[in-house]
């Protein structure tokens, strides 16, 4: 019998699935070359540790690995339902919170490594953690998309550790009642804005005013495996800095309050690392609760000891 170690928690009712121990063993190599691996060749390690029965399309996987930077207090690559992620926001505050619950770290900041560069974060000692992201930049405005059943839609392009398509003109109510007609709409959009020349493209964040007066935004943002996420979703929220800073609406150093669709909220702020080239270093503050600690059985007696998978 197999056992995995895992410690759960969640930032802003998203949660993260961080291994601990008896996760699959990557080897050495940049954190680019072990999420391969990782996908290779032990891809049904992901599936056994996120999807069902153990856990669900929403649950973000963190494999804590050796860092190849030494100045880095740790690796992580982050997974879910269907693949593997660059970055992630919500789950690296609570991959943060879940070291700091394990003794391995203390306030202060702290360098993780990703497979898509270096983040620092930050954890206060009122518990909150501040991620300094990867440089995040809009790559194309207002781009028109005709999507089948929906019409014309445009957006942005931006990166934000990971590919985001944003919306604001999109006629949905961003409330926690629709989520099934918003879940369709991101699909049919993603499909539309994939087969139009951007397959990189594998998050959906549409947008609207916040429903609480002290936020700026709330969003919506379809994941890739058709989960949306609960957080107001960290790399989604460095995209929308990316985009904000691009027109002129957030100066460097000014507070953006982004509200999810279940009303939980990041802090972003940005600083330009080179203007001209419209690339920023977004920082997202947010909070993270440890709500599990146990360990994974995985029985090859089992017929879905590997997780159900599509
Ligand atoms: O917070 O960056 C994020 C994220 C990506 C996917 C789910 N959460």
């Amino acid at each position: 019998m197999h056992k995995i170690k895992i410690i759960d928690s969640h930032t802003g009712g998203e949660p993260t699935r961080v291994v601990v121990a008896g996760g699959p063993d990557l080897g050495q190599g940049t954190l680019a070359e072990r999420r391969e691996r990782f996908q290779r060749e032990f891809d049904r390690f992901r599936s056994a540790i996120v999807n069902e029965p153990r856990g669900s399309d929403v649950v973000v996987g963190a494999l804590v690995v050796e860092p190849q930077d030494q100045s880095c207090a740790a690796g992580v690559i982050f997974f879910n339902n269907v693949g593997y992620l660059g970055m992630c926001g919500h789950g690296s505050i609570g991959f943060i919170v879940t070291l700091a619950h394990q003794g391995r770290i203390k306030p202060g900041e702290h360098r993780i490594e990703t497979p898509v560069g270096v983040i620092t974060a930050t954890l206060h000692p009122t518990g909150e953690v501040s991620v300094g992201n990867v440089p995040s930049w809009r790559a194309r405005k207002a781009v028109s998309v005709d999507v089948p059943g929906i019409g014309p839609v445009t957006g942005d392009l931006a990166w934000g550790g990971n590919w985001f398509f944003l919306v604001e003109h999109h006629g949905q109510a961003l409330t926690l009642a629709n989520t099934d007609k918003l879940n369709d709409y991101c699909w049919r959009l993603r499909q539309a804005v994939n087969a139009q020349g951007f397959p990189e493209v594998d998050h959906i964040e549409l947008f609207g005013p916040p429903s609480d007066k002290g936020s700026c935004s709330r969003n919506f943002v379809q994941c890739p495996g058709k989960a949306y996420d609960r957080s107001p979703c960290g790399t989604g929220t460095s995209a929308k800095l990316a985009c904000l800073a691009a027109d002129g609406k957030l100066l460097p150093g000014e507070t953006w309050i982004q509200e999810s669709i279940i009303g939980s909220t990041f802090a972003g702020k940005f600083s330009w690392l080179d203007q001209s080239a419209g690339k920023i270093l977004p920082v997202i503050t947010g909070t993270a609760y440890v709500n599990a600690e146990s360990t994974q059985l995985l029985d090859e007696q089992d017929p879905f000891c590997w997780g159900i998978r599509a």
